[in-house]
């Protein structure tokens, strides 16, 4: 069986779990506690170096440290439905929309949150090396995560979906973000229609309850 590293609480894992719910993928499930650090302890170092969640190990021993990785692996190990694009033009599309919500969403608001919360002194970047707070950071992180929302907002406005006209990681990604974004008080509002009108059709697909 297919095994998840996965923490509940933590938008990163949340990812790799509605892939999995999306693709129908049965596997076990392990949480690690990201608020005791277990991530940094020498258990989980040993399955990956890296000290980030999700990771995830195939049934012969292969370990996927990443959100990238797991995607990639799973979509060639179970190509339907497809969630990476099937033409040349929709992969193309997929892999730069699921790049710019991860850069101008996700790590905007890891960026806010890392760098403004008392709880994450000196843990300003996930990983094995400590990296001090830059408080700046914390401002300039929620800007940006609000000038995603309206990026994301535009794209919708002429696309169904994140990457064009089919569901994709890149939706996945984006619901993380989104809702991600409220620890740092952003949300989204009467500006931006197209947005909320996307996340409540994203709500119809039980992946997204996980
Ligand atoms: N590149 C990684 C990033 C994963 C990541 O940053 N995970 C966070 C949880 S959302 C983590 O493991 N944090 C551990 C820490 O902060 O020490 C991916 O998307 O797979």
């Amino acid at each position: 069986m297919i095994t998840l590293y996965d923490c509940a609480t933590a938008p990163s894992p949340r990812r790799a779990r509605i892939l999995l719910a999306e693709k129908g993928v049965a596997h076990d499930t392990v949480q690690v506690d990201l608020r005791t650090g277990e991530q940094l302890g020498e258990a989980y170092r040993a399955i990956n170096p890296q000290c980030t969640v999700p990771a995830l190990r195939a049934e012969d021993g292969l370990l996927l440290a990443d959100n990238a990785a797991i995607a990639a692996y799973l979509e060639a190990r179970y190509p339907e439905p497809p969630l990476m694009g099937r033409t040349p033009a929709e992969k193309a599309a997929v892999a730069s929309w699921n790049w710019r919500v991860e850069f101008e969403g996700l790590l905007a608001i890891a960026e806010a949150l890392r760098n403004g919360s008392p709880a994450m002194a000196n843990r300003a970047l996930p990983g094995p090396v400590n990296y001090a707070q830059i408080p700046e950071l914390a401002d300039r992180g929620r800007a940006r995560a609000q000038q995603f929302f309206a990026t994301l907002n535009d794209q919708l406005a002429t696309h169904e979906f994140v990457a064009g006209s089919a569901f994709s990681i890149a939706d996945i990604t984006a619901v993380v973000a989104v809702d991600f974004a409220r620890v740092v008080k952003v949300k989204p509002g009467d500006e931006h229609p197209h947005l909320l009108r996307w996340r409540e059709r994203m709500a119809l697909r039980p992946a997204m309850a996980l």
